[in-house]
């Protein structure tokens, strides 16, 4: 990019100098910016319309506002500064523009209408940004919203929107981004574009979060197919990993060979930052450094992520970085290999992360012998077993939820013991299913045997491996 600008602050910067460009720049509808060449390609508008459908089943009277993030203008922290859309904004939408915005009225009879509001297309930003969606037939198309229309009139047309089907004296929710202006997120932030509507609204402002957080915890076809992807692809990377790891290699080169893998399958980006830890850094649980040169004889921990279509994977291996697990290594492992089997073939509908979580820490207390000195080593499984998995890697949705079919749920036990420089994490992603569960991430590797069978298969020659 432009090394002094990003974005529109490009625009902006450059307007009335060199711009003559633009008069011969061509809206092209077919590269618009809706998820236009997203690898995972666009969510289907008829999934689009349900996920809306099933929020208005939810909701009594009133209007919705759902926010779209916005593109960053701080060039101070451009190496962090692509876009990605809200997560609440896109799962109702599916549109990956900045600046829009999702407007829902109630009916409170489980009915309503949508409106969304999108800027419109600017040919001389356009040379910078590339083609937008812009208001018209392909937004339409995309979404399944019928009524899309510029941004810039949101404001103007609350007092109709509020007036129709009942909004006015409803409830307002307020949900999506956090507008830049506001410190606090959520739905007290009374900025120019909610205020109108929370003054014709009835009094009653509550944050869209939570009535979504259920409907997100329930994946959809279109969820699931593209987490199963983003699984596929974190197992690769995991595979490509335990093939290339050996001592005297640094953290980071697992971290490169993994981020390689997720790219090159279409991963947009990590759904959290690479932890690679090995040694002492495999006891320390969101390390995320990976500086440190990997020795023999240590463990590494790598706890990945690919993100593909907005679906984030979360798959943890620990492996013994000369590709033979110590005696010792290997009794911690089992034990966490053990918990883990015993939670994840408890995961069925009707129980909860809790009890699976108590499930893994009874199979530690009843088989710990004396590995972890004469207690239980479920004093050093230092952190939950279990947490929602989706858009976000740690999903919405409350803890306390009885497992249905449809909700997907890591599973992950470990053990850390810092005094010996030995921490064990396993970690795979499970779908609750009718019948039980589905392991989403099985093909990675995940016996010991396994694990070592592979990193000897994968090991090249000495040279090329350092
Ligand atoms: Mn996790």
């Amino acid at each position: 990019m432009e090394p002094r600008c990003a974005g529109r602050s490009c625009v902006r910067a450059r307007t009335g100098t060199a711009l003559v460009l633009s008069a011969a720049l061509v809206l092209s509808a077919g590269q618009a910016s809706g998820q236009a060449g997203s690898p995972a390609g666009p969510v289907p508008p008829q999934l689009l319309a349900a996920r809306r459908a099933a929020l208005m089943g939810r909701l009594g009277t009133g209007v919705v506002v759902v926010r779209s993030a916005e593109e960053r203008e701080d060039e101070a922290h451009a190496q962090d500064s692509s876009f990605r859309q809200d997560d609440d904004f896109f799962y109702l939408t599916g549109v990956e523009e900045a600046g829009s915005v999702l407007v829902g009225v109630a009916d409170g009879a489980g009915g309503g209408r949508w409106r969304l509001y999108v800027p419109e297309r600017v040919p001389a930003q356009e040379q910078w940004t590339g083609a937008r969606l812009g208001p018209g037939a392909e937004a339409v198309a995309l979404t399944g919203v019928a009524d899309v229309r510029a941004a810039a009139r949101v404001v103007a047309d609350a007092p109709e929107l509020l007036a129709a089907g009942g909004g006015a004296g409803g409830a307002l929710w307020v949900g999506g981004a956090a507008p830049r202006s506001c410190a606090v997120r959520g739905a007290g932030c009374m900025d120019a574009l909610v205020a109108p509507f929370a003054a014709g609204a009835g009094g009653t402002v509550a944050p869209l979060g939570p009535q979504l957080a259920g409907l997100r915890l329930m994946k959809d076809a279109d969820e699931l197919r593209r987490m199963r992807q983003a699984i596929a692809i974190t197992v690769a990377a995991q595979r490509e990993a335990m093939g290339s790891a050996a001592p005297g290699q640094h953290e980071y080169e697992v971290e490169a060979v993994i981020e390689a893998a997720f790219r090159r399958r279409g991963a947009e980006r990590v759904g959290f930052p690479s932890i690679v830890g090995s040694g002492p850094n495999s006891t320390v649980l969101h390390y995320d450094a990976n500086r440190r040169e990997m020795r023999s004889g240590d463990l590494v921990v790598m706890d990945i992520g690919a993100e593909y279509g907005y679906y984030t994977a979360d798959v943890t291996r620990t492996i013994p970085v000369t590709g033979r697990f110590t005696g010792r290594q290997r009794a911690v492992y089992d034990l966490v290999l053990g918990a883990q089997q015993a939670a994840i073939d408890s995961v069925r509908p009707g129980t909860t992360l809790g009890r699976l979580e108590l499930i893994a820490r009874e199979y530690m207390r009843a088989n710990s012998g004396t590995i972890c000195g004469g207690g239980s080593c479920d004093r050093f499984f230092i952190h939950g077993l279990s947490h929602w998995l989706g858009m976000d890697v740690h999903d919405v949705g409350s803890y306390a939820t009885t497992l249905q079919p449809g909700m997907v749920l890591t599973v992950e036990p470990g053990v850390y013991l810092p005094g010996e420089s030995l921490g064990v994490r396993i970690e795979d992603d499970v779908l609750v299913t009718a019948a039980g569960h589905e392991v989403l991430s099985a093909e990675a590797p995940r016996q010991a045997a396994e694990v070592e069978q592979l990193m000897h298969a994968g090991a090249a020659p000495a040279a090329a491996k350092r």
